[in-house]
């Protein structure tokens, strides 16, 4: 796991420097996907920070998480009847990208909920279980800033 550092901004006020991506899961049984988005991150050296909180069981620890999180991208992984996405997407103007997960009917639960969100709460979903996919999309938006992780993709 990525252990987050103190630093300092321009200014001199100390700051928290978060990893780019925090990788967010309802649920340890959500294990094996959390894995494969993490051994992608990995692949292109992109820091990370993974926690397991629920929307709908500890929502006030998942604010807390949010507000003081700096990562630039989340990805938020849940099965089931999957508030996560939506709800970091409601409080965050930083993008999210979903992952449902195949717990019960297939996925397809997870997937409804990541995807049909109403106007104004954009969360980026991906294929059921793909966290791969999820990863290298997180990827991508970095690298519209950074040069050199764009040559890394194009390689
Ligand atoms: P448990 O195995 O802990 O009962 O969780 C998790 O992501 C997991 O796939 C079963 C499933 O419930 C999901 N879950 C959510 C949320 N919290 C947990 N969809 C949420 O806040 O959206």
């Amino acid at each position: 796991m990525w252990v987050l550092e103190m630093g300092k901004k321009e200014g001199g006020k100390e700051e928290v420097l978060g990893p780019d991506v925090a990788v967010v899961s309802g649920s340890k049984s959500d294990e094996k996907i959390v894995n494969d988005v993490l051994e992608q991150l990995e692949v292109f050296g992109v820091s990370y920070v993974a926690v397991v909180l629920s929307a709908h069981r500890e929502p006030e620890k998942l604010e807390e998480f949010i507000s003081n999180s700096s990562a630039r991208v989340f990805i938020a992984i849940a099965g089931l009847s999957a508030a996560l996405p939506g709800f970091i997407a409601s409080r965050t103007v930083r993008p999210v990208i979903g992952v449902p997960v195949s717990a019960k009917l297939g996925g397809l639960d997870a997937l409804l909920s990541i995807c049909q969100m109403p106007k104004g709460v954009p969360v980026g979903g991906v294929g059921i279980d793909n966290g791969v996919n999820a990863a290298l999309l997180a990827v991508k938006i970095l690298a519209l800033s950074d040069e050199k992780l764009r040559q890394k993709l194009e390689k």
